[in-house]
């Protein structure tokens, strides 16, 4: 018997213990020895089917996905726990998730640990539980409530799976003892398998379809998942797990699912940098400079986070102001039930206001979250630069500011660095952290310490106007406001590209963070910055009329009064018609395609220069960039991995393409990119040496 999976029997009951770290993923030594051990199962009564370390099965082994299959699948080793002759509990503690659950659904009873948790994730993997998830868990729990943990994919708590019939009792204490003590009082099989589907609650069912349509638009796993869980009650078992098999393997190696697995794994990677073998600092007390959106927004993540923060702002009402809005905001959290009262009120007690610059000499960790100027950000960090421990890390929290320039005004450049959040910044996952030329290595790792520990998903940028995300989303913009300038009407601009599955247009977009932030941009650039006047003239004529998007009713779009839903305006298509005249652009249909593939190779080629230049350490990072921060669909992998996706030769012919058109400017294709489609490689597959 392997090391993986061994069993000892105390008493009448025969343990089956299984040890494969990280996360006790189902891969083919656990399913061999697994099946194995219950091939002899002696003298016993019962079973235990125990996992070592910090969780029950996580899933089936993902790095499996894609690869030929081997014998025993995971089916094969749920149908063994099915006929073995004595019952098998599984002793569930941790997360049991995806092929997890199931396999604990194949066993006989289910005892969880009090913090232990469950789930069906496959979702965010494309896919969904292919192995008799769909059929066993609505004998349980019933249609609708096994099709939201499908489809939502977000697991549950112990006391809930035991409220809706998953799991059998909570064990509070030693969760391998429990399982043991309760094994002896089981001396019959109860399969799951045999149990009748209860009746389905329509009512319920359709609350469950209506919300995963609205978040998980565009993702095909949905009608394949929604399929297999409804055959539970139409076909008999194995006709059903036939019909599951079908549906989940038309998924498992489609581009929706390849995708996701992408992202699964380059989220994990973007936390790990080349090269670094720094130790974190300590990080007990943050402190925060400024208390607007976005310094308000920093301090909740921190604060949610257990940690305590201190809170400036040179405005002594600003920051009374900031406060208050922090305050309302955790208590809407507790009103709309995410979190309690009591919760709300602690998290709000960590963020202390302080009058002072003083006030973070304790601080570890001190993020600088001002007006975005360099002189006003070169002020601040000369005060903190005076009132730091000479161990204590000052981070920007500027997107588009040169780092190096503010890290060259303190005495100690190493231990500056910019981490950038992205609004609202309590919400938002995605956390650039920008490696200025001065970063230690101690100062990075502490940053990327610091947003595992508030549950951020950080990807290390180098220093470059606007970082990865910003510096890509200009040549995106640009076309969207060229397309709309050559021909398409804003909101069809908008529609191919929601329709692509972005969360909404970027011309929408551009209304809802207000044209006058474009507008100022552009009356604010450096020396080498460039920008395509024409993709923004208009905009730029509407903020001179007052129309400055949502927060006045009109931009791009008019917008009635207290909604947030744009209305298209014939006195912007005039304005429109007007400006293309008077710069002698002659109007022509510009089709959905054409809107998209445009933004899409001018994301790409940048991305590429950003690839080749070094700011990014690899292409996957730039995909969790635009995943998390700029809502690119998830099941598209992001820009980097959608071009490998479409073979770089044809990125480089349509960008070849548009270079004929519209001339070299925007359009020369990143010499990365030449090469990588020459030598019939991929970004991916890319490192630079
Ligand atoms: C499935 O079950 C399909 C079935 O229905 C049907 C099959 C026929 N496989 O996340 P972490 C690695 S699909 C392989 O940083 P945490 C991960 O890459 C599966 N590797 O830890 C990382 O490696 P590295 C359904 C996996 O404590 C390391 O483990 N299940 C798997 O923050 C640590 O991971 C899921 O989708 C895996 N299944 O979170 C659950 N899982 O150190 C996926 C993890 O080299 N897993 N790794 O970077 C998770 O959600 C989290 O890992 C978990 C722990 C919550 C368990």
């Amino acid at each position: 018997m392997s090391d993986i999976v061994t069993s000892e029997q105390r008493g009448d009951v025969l343990i089956i213990r299984v040890n494969n770290p990280p996360v006790n993923a189902l891969g083919i030594a656990v399913r061999e020895g697994v099946t194995n051990a219950l091939a002899d199962v002696g003298n016993a009564k019962a079973a235990v089917l125990h996992c070592e370390g910090r969780t029950f099965f996580a899933g089936a082994d993902i790095t499996e996905f894609g690869k030929p299959p081997q014998s025993p699948s995971l089916n094969d080793m749920i149908e063994a726990l099915e006929n073995c002759p004595i019952p098998v509990i599984a002793a569930m503690h941790g997360t049991s998730l995806g092929g997890g659950l199931e396999t604990a659904l194949g066993c006989d009873y289910r005892i969880i640990d009090r913090k232990g948790r469950v789930g069906f994730p496959e979702i965010e993997l494309g896919i969904f539980p292919g192995a008799g998830g769909t059929q066993r868990s609505p004998r349980l729990c019933g249609i609708p409530e096994s099709l939201k943990m499908t489809l939502d994919g977000k697991p549950i708590t112990a006391a809930r799976a035991v409220e809706i019939g998953l799991c059998d009792e909570i064990s509070d204490g030693d969760i391998l003892e429990n399982a043991i003590a309760f094994a002896e009082t089981k001396t019959e099989k109860h399969v799951v398998r045999d149990l009748p589907v209860p009746a389905c609650d329509q009512a319920e069912l359709e609350k469950v379809l209506a919300a995963a349509q609205k978040s998980r638009r565009g993702q095909i796993a949905v009608e394949n998942a929604t399929r297999a869980v409804l055959a539970s009650a139409e076909m008999d078992f194995d006709s059903a797990m036939e019909n599951e098999r079908k549906l989940f393997m038309e998924l498992l190696n489609g581009s929706q699912a390849r995708a996701m697995r992408h992202m699964f794994f380059a989220e994990r990677l973007s936390a790990k940098v080349d090269g670094l073998d720094a130790q974190p600092g300590s990080l007990g007390l943050i402190g925060v400079v400024g208390s607007g959106t976005m310094g308000g927004g920093i301090a909740m993540a921190f604060a949610n986070a257990g940690f305590a923060v201190r809170i400036h702002d040179a405005n002594a009402e600003a920051l009374k102001a900031g406060l208050e809005k922090i305050r309302a905001l955790y208590l809407a959290s507790a009103s709309k039930g995410r979190i309690s009262e009591a919760e709300a009120l602690d998290r709000f007690d960590r963020i202390q206001p302080i009058d002072s610059w003083d006030g973070f000499a304790a601080c570890d960790l001190i993020i600088e979250a001002v007006f975005e100027r360099m002189d006003v950000k070169k002020a601040v960090f000369a005060e903190l630069d005076a009132v730091a421990r000479p161990d204590a890390i000052i981070a920007t929290n500027t997107s588009y500011l040169d780092v190096d320039e503010i890290a060259a005004g303190t005495k100690d450049p190493a231990r500056v660095l910019g981490m950038h959040f992205f609004s609202p910044a309590n919400v938002m996952r995605l956390l650039e952290i920008v490696r200025g030329a001065k970063t230690s290595g101690k100062a990075l790792v502490t940053a990327l310490d610091a947003a595992k520990r508030i549950r951020k998903v950080p990807v290390v940028s180098g220093v470059c106007h606007g970082f990865i995300g910003n510096r890509m989303l200009k040549g995106y913009g640009r076309e969207a406001g060229l397309c709309m300038m050559e021909g398409a009407a804003p909101q069809d601009v908008d529609k191919a590209l929601y329709d692509f599955g972005m969360p909404m247009g970027p011309l929408a977009m551009g209304d809802l963070a207000g044209l006058d932030i474009g507008y100022d941009n552009r009356r604010s650039m450096v020396a080498g910055e460039d920008y395509e006047p024409l993709a923004s003239v208009l905009q730029d004529r509407l903020v001179e009329m007052g129309r400055k998007g949502q927060k006045t009713s009109a931009g791009i779009y008019k917008y009635e009064a207290s909604s947030r839903a744009p209305i298209p305006d014939p006195e912007v298509d005039a304005l429109i018609e007007n400006i293309a005249q008077e710069q002698g652009v002659a109007r022509r249909p510009v089709s959905a395609d054409e809107i998209v593939e445009r933004c899409m190779l001018a994301l790409i080629n940048e991305g590429a220069r950003i690839l080749e230049e070094g700011i990014a350490q690899r292409a996957s990072d730039i995909d969790v960039v635009y995943v998390n921060g700029y809502g690119f669909p998830r099941y598209r992998g992001g820009p980097m991995f959608y071009a490998d996706e479409l073979g770089l030769a044809h990125v480089l012919e349509r960008t070849r393409h548009y270079q004929e058109k519209f001339g070299p400017k925007w359009w020369t294709p990143a010499p990365l990119l030449e090469k990588l489609a020459a030598e019939n490689s991929s970004f991916g597959a890319w490192k630079k040496g």
